[in-house]
């Protein structure tokens, strides 16, 4: 069994590629479940097999405790933490080869609270995949870009699994936007000339500090883009967790 967590900014598009990227799966006839750990979540655009609401409710918790949506998702983080053996249980029931995990809209949940860490050591460490999802209109200056890619360097120190970088939404990206985005992504040097460029002479250390840890990331070379629209991206995805557990060996054809 393979984990993937969707994680990003909220908005980025974590429920809309859990979707597509199940269709994708089923659509090559291979075996995925969906898992929604969003308690305050109202309409999703899938099914889930396994549903965090089912133990830990937003407005039951707003109630309970008197507490503002905001509070209450802090409370809530915590009870899906506690929680997570049921959850475990009850994906394991599934049995299946690929379990996609859609997280909470505001990232720091999952990220800075213990749940994504207890929750990813229960399920299994080592056979779990971040995939931060960048949303193009936050990546589309240097700055912007620099910074999501820190979020995605806090988020990998954070739960301490690989991660893959997506960039969301592709259809609706301007072609330009697109090419430089996709550039930065490949070419730490191009980005550093640019944000170099653009950044204030006092911000100069800062952005250097900056760029020495996106050097360093394993995963700035692989910035998937892709489309829950169009589908475009899903097989790029599908071929980095080959890549990851496999060796590049296809699970089916074991
Ligand atoms: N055109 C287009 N729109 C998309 C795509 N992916 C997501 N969206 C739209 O972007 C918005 C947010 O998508 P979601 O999938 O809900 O994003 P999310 O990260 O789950 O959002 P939260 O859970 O609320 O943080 C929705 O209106 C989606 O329809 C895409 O690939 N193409
Ligand atoms: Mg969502």
């Amino acid at each position: 069994m393979i984990f993937l967590y969707m994680v990003g900014t909220a908005g980025a598009g974590k429920s809309s590629l859990t979707a597509a990227f199940h269709e994708w799966c089923l659509n090559q006839e291979f075996d995925a479940i969906t898992v929604n750990l969003d308690p305050g979540v109202v309409k999703l655009p899938y099914s889930p097999d396994v549903d965090v609401r089912e133990w830990v409710s937003l407005n039951e918790v707003m109630k309970d405790y008197n507490l503002g949506p905001n509070g209450a998702q802090v409370v809530c983080a915590d009870m899906v933490a506690l929680n997570a053996k049921e959850v475990e249980e009850r994906i394991k029931e599934f049995r299946t080869d690929y379990v996609l995990i859609d997280t909470p809209g505001q990232l720091e949940l999952f990220v800075f609270r213990s749940t994504g860490r207890v929750i990813v050591n229960q399920l299994d460490m080592n056979h779990s995949l971040l995939a931060f999802m960048i949303d193009p209109s936050l990546a589309t200056t240097p700055t912007n870009f620099v910074s999501q890619l820190m979020l995605s360097a806090i988020t990998q120190f954070r739960i301490g699994i690989p991660l893959v970088n997506i960039l969301s939404k592709i259809d609706i990206v301007d072609k330009d936007a697109l090419s430089m985005i996709t550039e930065w992504g490949k070419n730490p040097e191009k980005l550093y000339r640019d944000l170099m460029v653009k950044s204030p002479s006092m911000y100069y250390q800062l952005s250097e500090g900056m760029m020495a840890v996106i050097r360093e990331m394993e995963a700035h070379t692989a910035l998937i883009p892709t489309s829950n629209e169009t589908l475009e991206g899903m097989e790029d995805l599908y071929t980095a967790i080959q890549n990851l557990f496999m060796g590049g060996e296809d699970l089916e054809k074991e």
